[in-house]
């Protein structure tokens, strides 16, 4: 079994409902078990143009090889709508591998780590929300990226009532914290 981590993206429609209906998608899988999920970020576009984003992301446990994983994911983001039309273009849904095990993967259709992972806040903080010491294989803590982007506009619109990460943060001692100013967390 191989801990992931999938960053989901979505600017086109209504994001925040897309997401959280990705999130339940993912979890019928009988491939892939989501172990938790991030709280629901609002985010700027980043070498993007269109409406602001929605992301968040989740961690799941896997049998699933990485390229499996990929076919999986592009399956979902068109079960939803995706449509490739160009790069960075407005999506219905964006569902990205951030992270698979340790493993460092560059192959034709598939870089892992994300390539882009550690130079976008709408990726780094969701992921240390849910591990706050996770490292990234090449890379090291993923916390140290943090000041890299910490122009970056995110805002978390939605806390995860996830047990998993209560009890995380129970642990920690302590709340999230991101790059810029974030809300109030309200549920939905
Ligand atoms: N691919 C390679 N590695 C991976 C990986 N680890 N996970 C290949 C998923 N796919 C991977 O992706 C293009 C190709 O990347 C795939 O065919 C796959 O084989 P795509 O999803 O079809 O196209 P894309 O998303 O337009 O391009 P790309 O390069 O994936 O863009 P990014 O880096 O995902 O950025 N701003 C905000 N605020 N929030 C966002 O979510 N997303 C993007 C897209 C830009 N700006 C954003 C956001
Ligand atoms: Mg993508």
């Amino acid at each position: 079994m191989t801990l992931a981590y999938l960053g989901l993206g979505a600017n086109l429609g209504d994001g925040r409902q897309t997401l959280k209906d990705a999130v339940v998608c993912l979890a019928q899988q009988h491939t892939i078990t989501v172990l938790a999920k991030s709280s629901l970020y609002r985010t700027a576009p980043v070498d993007a143009d269109g409406d602001d984003y929605f992301n968040c992301v989740v961690a799941i446990e896997t049998a699933l090889a990485a390229l499996q994983l990929l076919t999986l994911c592009q399956t979902i983001e068109h079960h939803f709508g995706r449509e490739r039309t160009y790069r960075n273009a407005p999506r219905t849904l964006d569902l990205d591998i951030l992270l698979f095990g340790a493993e460092k993967i560059d192959a034709e259709h598939l870089i892992i780590p994300h390539p882009r992972l550690i130079e976008r806040a709408f990726t780094l903080v969701p992921l240390i929300e849910l591990d706050a010491d996770i490292m990234i294989p090449g890379y090291g803590r993923a916390d140290s990226y943090l000041p890299g982007v910490a122009s970056q506009r995110i805002e978390q619109v939605a806390s995860c009532q996830c047990p998993l990460l209560a009890r995380a943060r129970k642990a920690t001692g302590s709340e999230i914290s991101a790059p810029g100013e974030l809300s109030k967390p309200a549920c939905s």
